[in-house]
Order: structure tokens, then C-alpha cells, then sequence
């Protein structure tokens, strides 16, 4: 029987790789999954939720029932705030900062940006959703954290992950030091050690994108697509289309079986429509410490200016060689992007 390494055993156990670490980051690590597990059960509620009643309404208890990405914000808000590691988050669901300024809180070390529940539409129709999640050091030595102690870089997250809430549920991280990939076991309540020193494949067969937008895609884009739907045997083509619509999801399998995707410029989303620093950077840490690339086309998605908290970005992530080959269409025939 193997040994199950739990992901606070695991925490703990990495923890004595950073001797300078005082235990911050990892509780911080361990309040997330905490609360991942409680957002866990009620997403998969969320089939019941007749008996439980649509959101807005009253529940059998008699408390109004929220919509579960409002669900979810509020727990892993409460659980940063409860934890006492994090000064300050930025949420997809809210339009300015939270700041914490318990006495606790005020002089913590870390900001975490967050999307909750990223593609909660799919939730109604039982499609797997997920958590993002983005820890930063905060810039300002002490006191109240600002906005502008959120606004960095993506090379400069000190932590990133997500929780996928699929067939299973999987929480999957990173600090810097490779990734790893731990799954819920219901039975015991905890996320056990499940996927060591994950690594994105350096090529693949799958594109994910929706191709719906065809119409208004950049030119770069159409022909990069038109060259993974062409047949050449010694390139392994055409490739196959897999798009659920559920960036985390996506993501995750390309992860395991090599693929790229792409959220490029619309009509509807003429800057892109993923949020750069709740979205883009944290899967853009994770895949690049997996071996993968992510870019906006031409530039690296962790060097891209943070300006606004909700930011958006056209993001091209994945298999390196396939990320980088979709560049070189970018280059060719989109330049001026
Ligand atoms: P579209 C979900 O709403 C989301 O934010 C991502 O999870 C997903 O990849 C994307 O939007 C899907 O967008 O325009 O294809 O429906």
C-alpha cells in the first residue's frame, strides 16, 4: 500500500527546502486548500440544486442560497482573511481590492489575486470548472496594502495555482520549484500528493479555441489554424479540436496530453477576454514551470505591464513547440497586433 502524502504533509515537507521561509506561504497554501475543499462540495451540490433551491431564493434551512461563483468568493475570502497570511485580494468578482486590515492581517507578507469560480456558466450544464489563484509578495513594506501592491508583474508571483472541480477534484501549484498535482479524496476530506513534478509535453495534436470567433480573428490566427487542420503525416496533422470552454479545464488537459490553447483578439474582445492578472499569469507561471510557453502572440504573458486589476490579454499557452509555431503565423501575418 502506498504512503498517501497529504497536501499539508507535503507543505511541510517542502517547507524545509526554504530554511528562510517562517511558515507563511505554506499556511497560506494550506487556507486556499481548505477553502477549495468547501467550494468543492458545494459545486457538487450544484446538481441538487432544486432541494437546495436557485440561488437567490431561500434554502430548507432558511438561508438565501448565492450563486456559487458569489459562493465561492466569499469563501476564499473568508479563508485569507481568517488565516491571517494575506494583506490584501484582488478578485474576479470584485471591482476593487479587499483589503485586510485586522490586526492580524495589516502586516502580512502576501497578496493573493483570485478568480473563484472561472466559467461558473458551466456549472448549469455539469461541465468541470476551476479556481485560479496568484500570490505575490506585497511591494510596500507595511501598513494598509494597496492597489498598487497587486499590480506586478507575473514574473514576480511567488506562488500560483488552481483547483480543477471535474471528475475529480485536483488542486495543482506552484513556487517556483516545479509543479505538483494533488487530488481530493473525498473519503478522507483531504487533497493527496497524486501528481509529482508535473510537465507539459513539449508538443501536441489538440488546439483549443472557439472557433466561432473565426470570422474576427487575426489573420495570424486563421492561418495558424488552417495550418493544425491541413494533413501532414510527419507533422502528426490535422490535429484534433478540444474546447470545453472552461479555461482551467482546457488547460489542464493540455497539460497532461500536450495541446495549445488560444484566446485571441474578437470583435467582442478586441484587447482579448481573459484577466491577465487573476487568469493569464498564474496559468502562465504554472505552465511555464511545466516546461510549456505562454504567450500574447509576441510577448511573454509574465512580462506583459500590469495596469488595472482587471486587465484582459490575448493568450496563446501550452505545448512550447506549438505555442511557438502559432507565433511565428502571429509574426508573419498579424504583425501590426
Ligand atoms: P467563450 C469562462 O467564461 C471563460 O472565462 C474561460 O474559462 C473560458 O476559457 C472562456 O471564458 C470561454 O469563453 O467566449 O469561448 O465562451
Amino acid at each position: 500500500m502506498t504512503k498517501v502524502m497529504t497536501l499539508g504533509q507535503f507543505i511541510i515537507e517542502r517547507q524545509a527546502e526554504f530554511p528562510y521561509a517562517k511558515g507563511e506561504l505554506s499556511r497560506l497554501l494550506r487556507d486556499i486548500g481548505i477553502a477549495a475543499k468547501i467550494v468543492n462540495r458545494e459545486v457538487n451540490k450544484a446538481g441538487l440544486v432544486d432541494i437546495l433551491g436557485e440561488a437567490g431564493t431561500m434554502n430548507v434551512q432558511g438561508e438565501a442560497v448565492k450563486k456559487l461563483d458569489v459562493y465561492a468568493n466569499d469563501q476564499f475570502i473568508s479563508a485569507l482573511q481568517s488565516g491571517g497570511e494575506c494583506c490584501l485580494i484582488a478578485s474576479e468578482e470584485n471591482e476593487d481590492v479587499i483589503q485586510i486590515n485586522s490586526e492580524v492581517s495589516r502586516n502580512a507578507k502576501y497578496i493573493v489575486a483570485i478568480d473563484p469560480l472561472d466559467g461558473s456558466s458551466n456549472i448549469d450544464v455539469n461541465v468541470a470548472v476551476g479556481t485560479i489563484f496568484s500570490i505575490y509578495r506585497r511591494k510596500t513594506e507595511s501598513g494598509p496594502c494597496t492597489k498598487e501592491d497587486v499590480l506586478q508583474k507575473g514574473v514576480d508571483q511567488v506562488a500560483a495555482g488552481y483547483i480543477i472541480y471535474g471528475s475529480s477534484t485536483m488542486l495543482v501549484y506552484t513556487t517556483g520549484h516545479g509543479v505538483n498535482g494533488f487530488t481530493l479524496d473525498p473519503s478522507i476530506g483531504e487533497f493527496c500528493f497524486s501528481h509529482p513534478n508535473m510537465q507539459f509535453p513539449k508538443s501536441g495534436k489538440m488546439y483549443s479555441l472557439n472557433e466561432g470567433n473565426y470570422v474576427h480573428f487575426p489573420e495570424g490566427v486563421k492561418k495558424y489554424l488552417k495550418y493544425c487542420q491541413v494533413e501532414d503525416k510527419e507533422t502528426n496533422r490535422p490535429y484534433t479540436s478540444r474546447y470545453i470552454g472552461s479555461m482551467v479545464a482546457d488547460i489542464h488537459r493540455n497539460m497532461i496530453k500536450g495541446g495549445i490553447f488560444i484566446y485571441p483578439t474578437t470583435a467582442s474582445s478586441p484587447k482579448g477576454k481573459l484577466r491577465l492578472v487573476y487568469e493569464c499569469n498564474p496559468l502562465a507561471f504554472i505552465v511555464e514551470q511545466a516546461g510549456g510557453r505562454a504567450t500574447n502572440g509576441f510577448t511573454r504573458i509574465m512580462d506583459l505591464n500590469v495596469k488595472e486589476i482587471h486587465q484582459r490579454t490575448p493568450i496563446f499557452i501550452g505545448s512550447e513547440e506549438m505555442v511557438l509555431k502559432a507565433e511565428e503565423f502571429m509574426r508573419e501575418f498579424s504583425p501590426e497586433l
